[in-house]
Parts: C-alpha cells; structure tokens; sequence
C-alpha cells in the first residue's frame, strides 16, 4: 500500500505546537487550542494561519483532532471547555449557536468579517466560515485512469466501474445528495431529500461499500486501492496527488460546501480566540497561502484574489464554485434533519 500521503505531517508545524493533552486555555494563560478534521489539511491550516498569528502575539497554539460533536457538546455541558477553536460543520453550527452551546461573535469581529467581505449567507451569530470545499469523486489513476466515473450515476455504476466505494459514514458527508442524483433526481429538485428513494439506491450497492472516518482514511483507501473511488474532501485528494500518490478529483456534479470556525460557550481564552478571527479576516494572504498547502478555498472572496491563477480551477472557493453541474449541500435542511437521519442511517448500517 502506498502511504505517502497520509505522511506529509511538517514537523517544523510539529515543533511549534503541542497536543492539547492536559487541557488548552485551561492551565496555559496564553493558549489557544484548535480541533480540526486532523491529518494533512489540519497540518496545513497550523502553519499557514495559526501559528503566524500564535508568533505574532505571543500565544501558545495547542491542538487537538479531530472535531467530535459530542465532545464540544460533554465539554461545554460539563463547564471544563479545552477547545477554543473549533472546525464544525454549519449545520452544528446553526443548531449549537441557537442552543447556547457556543460563544457569540462579538462587535469586533462581525465588523472584521463585513469588511474582508464574508458572506453573511456563511455566517451565524457564533461562526465564521473558515475554508471552502467539496465532495468530488475522487479515483485512482492506476484503476481509472481517463475511463472514470465523471457523475454519480456512474459512481454508483459498480458494472462498468468495478471495485469498492468509499463513504463518510456520517450522514453530512453528500451521500444522499450523490444517491439520489445518481438516481436521477434534477440538483433543484434535491431538498428536501427523499430518504426513501436515497437509501433504495444506497440498497443497490451497500455490499460495496467501505466507510471511512477521518480525512486520511480517505487517501489511504484510493490511494491504496482498496477502495478506488470514494466520496471525497477535495482538498486531501489534490495533496495527495501532489505528493505523488495515483488519485485524483474528477468534478462533476460536485457537492459545494464550507466549514466553520466557531468557539466553545465558556472557553477560557475566548477574547484570545475571537483576536484570532480578526487577525484571520484581516489577513486574506494567510488564507491565500493555505490554499497552496491544503487544497481548499478560502473563506475570504477578497483572498481568492490572492490565489496563483494556475491552482484557482481546482479548489471550491475557485472556478469550481461557477461549475453548472456541482450543487450548494444545503445546511439548514441538515440542521433541522440531522438526528433524525443519522438513527435511520445508523440503523441501516447495522441492517
Ligand atoms: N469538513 C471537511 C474538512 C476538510 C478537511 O479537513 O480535509
């Protein structure tokens, strides 16, 4: 198996940040623990925008991996919050910010966010987005080569295109947006989603499917083999292919989407952790430069300027955004749906 991807940890990043065993903001006076998805895209977003700013002001980035739901919500529920920096999903966002599970943003950060021109659309009373992505299709070249899947009915296609397929198991991820496009659904026409219909089409090729959990999972699984097309993070599978792995993005019909940046309710360091959302918004060149590392958009359009024309087309936030065929993952319908559809999910795994 080929595993270089799932390598490319920068141990200068390595050597300016700690893991947030024994609690950030909570023994360190001036620290500021940031949770992400993990692995190679987290490695990247340290160096190019929280380190910078942790030297700059003099505060410690501690980190932890990867974002876990249930453990922002124990924490806070709890009182002994160790995250201050969050990656979420906007769908827990939306849920978490009207719950009073996370921090407002204050004055000085919405006024940073109006003039480094963010879309309201991306924000909520307690987050930021952070990085503009996608689900692709992503291949192994050695399998695929230029004969791959180009749409979702074709992923789903396991005659002409034999081998596994891999999936977040988690119900966010653009699996029922990609079954129910397979399946013939118009992008207009998606939510809300028909969940019969989806998991009649998942039906069709569960045996053939390999789920994953994290970002470098992902990697390994096409890289490897094992599983030649997955539903994928745009991001890690560019890196990847950068660092000479045998995959690729194909993106048609691919899934639009974004991250958010929030912080706990009661985190110690919060004023620390909101300085850090304006020096991020003020800084379209760090969000620039992590484009190059981590293959992802920025959250800033006045970034997106910064962006070497040549990588543009391939990241969301990029030319990809004005694609006809891809399709916005609706967050709201997630926000409402999400507990419902992960038991049903749950129980159709298990089945
Ligand atoms: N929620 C997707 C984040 C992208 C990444 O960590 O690769």
């Amino acid at each position: 198996m080929r595993t270089k991807a799932i390598s490319l940890v920068s141990t200068a990043t390595l050597a300016l940040t700690l893991t947030a065993c024994g609690g950030g903001g909570g023994g360190d006076d001036k620290s500021v623990t940031v949770t992400m998805w993990g692995g190679q895209a987290q490695e990247a977003h340290v160096a190019s925008y929280f380190n910078p700013w942790g030297e700059e002001a003099g505060v410690k980035i501690l980190q932890d991996s990867p974002t876990d739901y249930a453990k922002l919500d124990a924490q806070v529920d709890s009182g002994k919050v160790n995250w201050g920096l969050v990656e979420v999903e906007p769908n827990y966002a939306e849920t978490a910010c009207a719950e009073g599970k996370l921090e407002k943003l204050p004055e000085r950060v919405v006024t940073a966010a109006q003039e480094a021109e963010v879309d309201p659309a991306q924000m909520n009373d307690c987050a930021l987005p952070i990085l503009q992505y996608t689900f692709s299709i992503a291949y192994n070249t050695d399998t695929f080569g230029d004969a791959h899947p180009t749409n979702w009915e074709e992923f789903f296609d396991t005659e002409k295109f034999p081998g596994k397929r891999g999936f977040w198991k988690y119900v966010t991820g653009g699996i029922f947006e990609a079954a129910l496009l397979a399946d013939g659904v118009a992008p207009e026409d998606l939510y809300p989603l028909d969940l019969d219909r989806a998991f009649a089409k998942l039906d069709t090729i569960k045996d053939d499917i390999v789920w994953y959990d994290t970002g470098d999972q992902q990697v390994q699984l096409v890289a490897s083999g094992e599983a030649p097309l997955v539903q994928a993070w745009n991001g890690r599978i560019t890196q990847a292919a950068k660092a000479g792995e045998p995959v690729a993005n194909e993106y048609g019909e691919n899934l639009i989407s974004y991250d958010q940046v929030v912080i706990p309710k009661g985190y110690k360091n919060a004023d620390l952790a909101q300085d850090w959302m304006v020096w991020f918004l003020e800084n379209p060149q760090a969000q620039a430069d992590d484009v190059e590392a981590s293959g992802y958009g920025p959250a800033s359009p006045k970034a997106v300027e910064l962006v070497p024309e040549d990588i543009r087309p391939d990241v969301a936030g990029g030319a990809d955004v004005n694609d006809q065929t891809a399709t916005l993952i609706d967050y709201s319908y997630w926000a409402e749906n999400y507990a419902d559809v992960t038991e049903r999910f749950n129980t159709w795994i298990a089945k």
